[in-house]
Order: structure tokens, then C-alpha cells, then sequence
């Protein structure tokens, strides 16, 4: 195959469909592939209706008067329409059965429990938002979150939705330079956060942190500290202030202003392989229409569910499927604090018998890990409430697939493989789970309104499992609008490969039933004596060896393939590695995929470089194999000492 035509090798054989069942079907939002395949068609037909039709879902102040505006790469979406986000998330729930409901069930990791319902939640934002006011905040200000997980988090963001500020939260296991790059960048005025926040049974410094990040960043006038751990920190007079001291002052009647549809709603710094990171912008009513559409659809939400994403909420799927989506939608959120693992390994099956959670979205990094710690740990718990199990964040192996529906979801339970970015907003390749049989590693098809294509690098169709480019061809309203303050980055990165179509950089495959399978960044792919090979299929195939528990695989210079492949991989709990073991991965390999994918060399290592989101840095592995410095962005790497345990591995 050549490389030229941009075309990468696929191998992976899977070929296991699991068929809704029929229960869930006769009682699913959408029942069937028929209904699926209509509203599909419908929608891609003329999206424009159809996205006028969805947006009848919102609550508006003053209805649009155009659905798009398309200036490619520009869109806009519900030209002049005005609504309020916080709004949509919570007013509208105040005058019916749902005020009493609980919106958000929080535990924190040291075992505290609180419960807000709709009403309580409404009245904690319209104070907080008043608090903003109060301190000078304006509509369009940029306002730095740096929270722990709690609710707070969630009541700033919407404190900020409600005023028209723009929020940019910073993952709280960011260093303090990293928060100050993003203060500066976003030209933050305010900034929101807490004494500290619980991780592992130890308290992370956020203060400390903020006032270190403070020094460079000279944009911020105002801090508010939340009250989270008591611990003795440091207030500036005249620039810091306690939360519940500011709250005390504020009045709890915030009436919600309209907003213009395009009214920015947030900014998310998200990295890029190399270079400082993009303050992805997102705007108002189209992203709540993504997420919520998305939501209500691919996890087929009914009004007695307990929603429970475990993502952080700085990330794109904590604001998208933690605030945004389930609180337009009326959900009830179970929200956590800490680690899967305080304390002990069995803390999230815990809380999924504790509060009946019925649906249940994760991460295969987080899969990965309660494999490799054990059975035992979900098989002590009831985790009968379960009816809907979700995957989010980088392709899922088949192994881990299969664990998760045989051990966790018992062969009961739906899995919903979402493909999307924090460009995009909100899910585009997912399934509608009673209606589209599921195939493991699988997102399965498009979204209605969402036309996902496999194209060369002309970007022409390619046959049919075949691999090539992933792209979008028509905008869709949750899309990004630019990368605040560079937009010639945001029409680089993301327009210029293909004329008028929305490159992802990920690499795919489409097979011949329309499914997609995606199979990682498209500088994850290895050339391999003229074969390009996704490093995410050998991945695939080591994982299908009992003793391995995850792996990394990433090229190495090789004078006569071009590339050699080279495989990071670590074994699960009780495992003994050795040169005999090396050799069987790599006969393992051979037999599944066939001799062109056969490794080169195995590393055998106690844990593999990831992001803070739990992705792993293939990028950073790359320059370990070859025997290179590290180069480019690591301020996205969750723990440095894995990199330098790994460079002395080497020795
Ligand atoms: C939601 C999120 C985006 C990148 C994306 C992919 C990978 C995410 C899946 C996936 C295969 C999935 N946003 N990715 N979900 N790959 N299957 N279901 O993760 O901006 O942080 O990352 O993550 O490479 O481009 S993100």
C-alpha cells in the first residue's frame, strides 16, 4: 500500500457484534437501525432543518433567525437567537417535578456526601454570580477556574454562564506555571479557586500554586478561595477572598440575561503535540445543543437515572458531560472527587452500588488499571443498578471492551464507545444504543447531523476497511469557532488539509457495515517497510495476551524498514517478566496480526507516560526508543518520574 495516498494498513480482525437488547430497545429514545438510519439520512439531507428543529429543545429569550452562517472555516450558529446557558441548565427546571430533584450527588474522597437539588444549585449560582458582579466581573471577561472536583467547580462555571464571563478552567493537577501560561494567555481577570483539593489521601496546594502562578501572570485583579481542606494559606488584602465570606454578602436574586447565540461560553486549553498549548473557544447555543442532543441520545438518559462521569471537570467531557449536557437535560450527576484507588481499589464500585448509579462513563486508561489491579474488587460489590456502560477518551481495546461488558455491565449492559475531541465539543461518532449493535473497539457510526468520513490525503472516500484521514465534512453546531487569539493556528490546524472539511488528525477505517474504527493520532502511525501500521492495533494485539495489562507501541529508526517497531509494556499484578516472555508477545503479535507487525524489541516498565487526562504521550516514547532528548510541550505529562525511570531502564 502506498504512502503517499495517505493510506494506512488496517489489521485488526474483530468481528463480534453485540445486539441491543430487546428490553432496552422497546423502551430507547431511538428503537431501531431503521429509525437510526431515517434520522440519519433526514438530517444529512438538509442539516440545516434539522438542527433548526433539535434547537426547539432549548429555551430561548428570542428565537434565531437563521440556523447557520457559514463563512468556511467559520460558522455561526442560531444567528441572532438569545438565550441564557445557566438558564437552560437550571431556571428551566425550577417550575415543574424536577425542582426538587437532585442535580448533583457529590462525594468527596475523604467520604463527605452532599446533595444539591435543582433549586439549591440555582440559588448557589445566582449568589456566586452576584458575587462575580460584585467584584467587578463584566460579560465577556475571562475568568480562570482552578478547582478541585466539587461542586463549586461546576456552580463557577455556570456563575460565569449566567453573566456572560468566559470561563477557562485549568485541570487542578497543573503546576503553577502552567496556570500561569493559560491566565496570560486568556488574559484572565478573575480568578477561582481553593485552599486545596483531595487526591490519594494528601491534599494538593491549589492556593499555594495560584499565588506562585500570580507572579507571572499580572493580568488577574481578584482571587476567590474556596474553603475546601482548612488549610492556612496565604491572602493577599485587597486581591483574595473566601468564598463563603463573599457569599454571605450576595443576594440570591440574579435574574438571567439574554445572550447572544455566539456568545462565548468558555475557552479549554487543550496541547498540541508540539508548541504552546490552544485555547480551544467554544460559543453558547450550538455547544449546549451538542451536548445536550448528544447526551440525551447516546446514553439514552431517563428521568430516574444516576448519571456518573468520572472525567475531571477540566476537561472537555467533565464541562460537556458532567455540567453542560446533563444539566440542560434535568439529569441527576453523581460527582467524586478523588482517585479510583483511595482507599483501596474498589472505591468506584463502591459508589456505583452506595448511590444506584444506572449509567456509568469512563476511560480505557481507567479500564486498564482495574484489570490490571482485579477481579476482586468489582466482584465484592452490587453493581446491579448499572443499565449503561460508556468509554470516552482514546480507542478501547477488545480485552478490555470485553472485561468491561462481562465484569462490569455482567453481559447486561450497552457499551457506548464516544468518539469526539475537545474540538468538537461534543460526541460525534457514538451509538444510539438501542438501536446499533456494537462492535468491540468500535464507536460505530455518525451521529444524525454529523457526516464522518475516511478520505486520503486528497481527500477522496477510501474503500471500504481501508485506513485513511478521519474527517468532518459539514460544520455542526458544538464545533469549535477558533482558537482564541490565533485564528490563522485554528485555520492551519484544522482547514487546510482538505478544502471546506474539518481535519481531526485521526487516523481510521471504515468498515463494510459504515462502522467506524478509529485508531489513534495520525502521528501515532508507524511506517513499518512501506506499511502504515496504527501502533493502536499492535496495542490491541498485545493486550489480547493474558499477561499483558497495557501497552505503548511506537516506531524506532530502522535502516531497512524505515521503522522498527518498538513495544512498552506492562504486565499485570503478579506477573514475572522475562527474555521468554519477551519473545512470546512477539510470536503473540505474529499470530495475530502476521509477520509484518512482529516487534522489534518489548520494554517491560512499571507504568507508560500519560497525559493528565490518562492519554498516553506516544510522542515522548518515540524519543526514548530512539534513544533521543525529549523534545516539544511536556506540561500535559501527569507524572515526570515515569520518564526518567524509563531513560534508566535503558541503561
Ligand atoms: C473527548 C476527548 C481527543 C482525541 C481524539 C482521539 C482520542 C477520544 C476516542 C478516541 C478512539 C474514542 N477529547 N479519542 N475518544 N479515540 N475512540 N472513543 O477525549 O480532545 O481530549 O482528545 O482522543 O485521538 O482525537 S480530547
Amino acid at each position: 500500500m502506498s504512502t503517499s495516498s495517505g493510506n494506512i494498513t488496517s489489521v485488526l480482525k474483530e468481528t463480534r457484534a453485540f445486539i441491543p437488547p430487546a428490553e432496552f430497545s422497546a423502551n430507547a429514545h431511538v428503537k431501531s437501525m431503521a429509525e437510526y438510519e431515517k434520522l440519519w439520512q433526514d438530517a444529512a439531507k438538509d442539516p440545516e432543518k434539522f438542527w433548526g428543529q433539535q434547537a426547539e429543545t432549548l429555551q430561548w429569550m428570542q428565537k434565531w433567525n437563521k440556523v447557520l452562517e457559514w463563512n468556511p472555516p467559520h460558522a455561526k450558529w442560531f444567528v441572532g437567537g438569545k438565550l441564557n446557558i445557566s438558564a437552560n441548565c437550571l431556571d428551566r427546571h425550577l417550575h415543574g417535578p424536577r425542582h426538587n430533584k437532585a442535580a448533583i450527588i457529590w462525594e468527596g474522597e475523604p467520604g463527605e456526601q452532599r446533595i444539591l437539588t435543582y433549586q439549591m444549585l440555582h440559588r448557589e449560582v445566582c449568589k456566586f454570580a452576584n458575587v462575580l458582579k460584585n467584584i467587578g466581573t463584566k460579560s465577556g471577561d475571562r475568568v480562570t477556574i482552578y478547582m478541585p472536583m466539587i461542586p463549586e467547580a461546576a456552580i463557577a462555571m455556570l456563575a460565569c454562564a449566567r453573566i456572560g464571563a468566559i470561563h477557562s478552567v485549568i485541570f487542578g493537577g497543573y503546576s503553577a506555571d502552567a496556570v500561569a501560561d493559560r491566565n496570560n494567555d486568556a488574559g484572565a481577570k478573575i480568578l477561582i479557586t481553593a485552599d486545596g483539593g483531595w487526591r490519594r489521601g494528601k491534599v494538593i496546594p491549589l492556593k499555594e500554586n495560584v499565588d506562585k502562578s500570580l507572579e507571572k501572570s499580572p493580568t488577574i485583579e481578584k482571587v476567590v478561595v474556596f474553603n475546601r481542606c482548612n488549610l492556612s494559606v496565604n491572602m493577599k488584602a485587597g486581591r483574595d477572598m473566601w468564598w463563603h465570606e463573599e457569599m454571605a454578602k450576595a443576594s440570591a436574586d440574579c435574574p438571567a440575561e439574554p445572550f447572544d447565540s455566539e456568545h462565548p461560553l468558555f475557552i479549554l486549553y487543550t496541547s498540541g503535540s508540539t508548541g504552546k498549548p490552544k485555547g480551544i473557544l467554544h460559543t453558547s447555543a450550538g455547544y449546549l445543543l451538542g451536548t445536550s442532543s448528544t447526551h440525551k441520545w447516546v446514553f439514552d438518559l431517563k428521568e430516574d437515572d444516576v448519571y456518573w462521569c468520572t472525567a475531571d471537570v477540566g476537561w472537555i467531557t467533565g464541562h460537556s458531560y458532567i455540567v453542560y449536557g446533563p444539566l440542560c437535560n434535568g439529569a441527576t450527576v453523581m460527582m467524586f472527587e478523588g482517585a479510583p484507588n483511595h482507599p483501596k481499589e474498589d472505591r468506584f464500585w463502591e459508589i456505583i452500588e452506595k448511590y444506584r448509579v444506572s449509567i456509568f462513563y469512563t476511560a480505557p486508561t481507567a479500564i486498564r488499571a482495574f484489570i490490571k489491579w482485579g477481579d476482586h474488587w468489582p466482584d465484592s460489590h452490587d453493581l446491579s443498578s448499572l443499565r449503561l456502560l460508556g468509554s470516552v477518551g482514546e480507542p478501547i481495546n477488545t480485552e478490555a471492551w470485553m472485561w468491561y461488558h462481562e465484569k462490569i455491565g455482567k453481559g447486561r449492559c450497552p457499551i457506548v464507545d464516544t468518539w469526539w475531541q475537545t474540538e468538537t465539543g461534543s460526541m460525534m461518532i457514538a451509538p444510539m444504543p438501542g438501536a446499533i449493535p456494537t462492535k468491540p473497539g468500535s464507536a460505530t457510526k455518525p451521529l444524525p447531523g454529523i457526516i464522518a468520513e475516511v478520505v486520503d490525503q486528497k481527500g477522496n472516500r477510501v474503500a471500504a476497511n481501508q485506513g485513511g484521514f478521519l474527517v468532518i465534512r459539514k460544520p455542526w453546531p458544538s464545533m469549535l469557532r477558533t482558537i482564541f487569539n490565533d485564528d490563522v493556528r485554528y485555520k492551519e490546524q484544522y482547514w487546510s488539509q482538505i478544502p471546506n472539511t474539518y481535519f481531526t488528525a485521526d487516523g481510521a477505517r471504515e468498515d463494510e457495515d459504515g462502522y467506524i474504527w478509529v485508531m489513534g493520532r495520525v502521528d501515532d502511525v508507524l511506517n513499518v517497510a512501506g506499511h502504515r501500521l496504527s501502533t493502536m492495533e499492535i496495542e490491541s494485539a498485545l493486550g489480547s495476551h493474558a499477561k499483558v495489562a497495557e501497552s505503548a507501541v511506537v516506531g524506532k529508526p530502522d535502516e531497512i524498514k524505515g521503522e522498527g517497531i518498538c513495544c512498552f509494556v506492562t504486565v499485570k499484578a503478579g506477573v514475572v517478566v522475562s527474555e521468554e516472555l519477551k519473545k512470546e508477545l512477539r510470536d503473540h503479535v505474529t499470530k495475530e496480526i502476521g509477520a509484518l507487525a512482529r516487534p522489534d524489541e518489548i520494554r517491560f516498565t512499571d507504568s507508560l507516560p500519560k497525559t493528565r487526562s490518562g492519554k498516553i504521550m506516544r510522542r515522548l516514547l518515540r524519543d526514548i526508543a530512539s534513544g533521543k532528548q525529549t523534545t516539544g510541550d511536556t506540561s500535559t505529562l501527569e507524572d515526570y518520574t515515569v520518564l526518567s525511570k524509563l531513560r534508566q531502564e535503558d541503561e
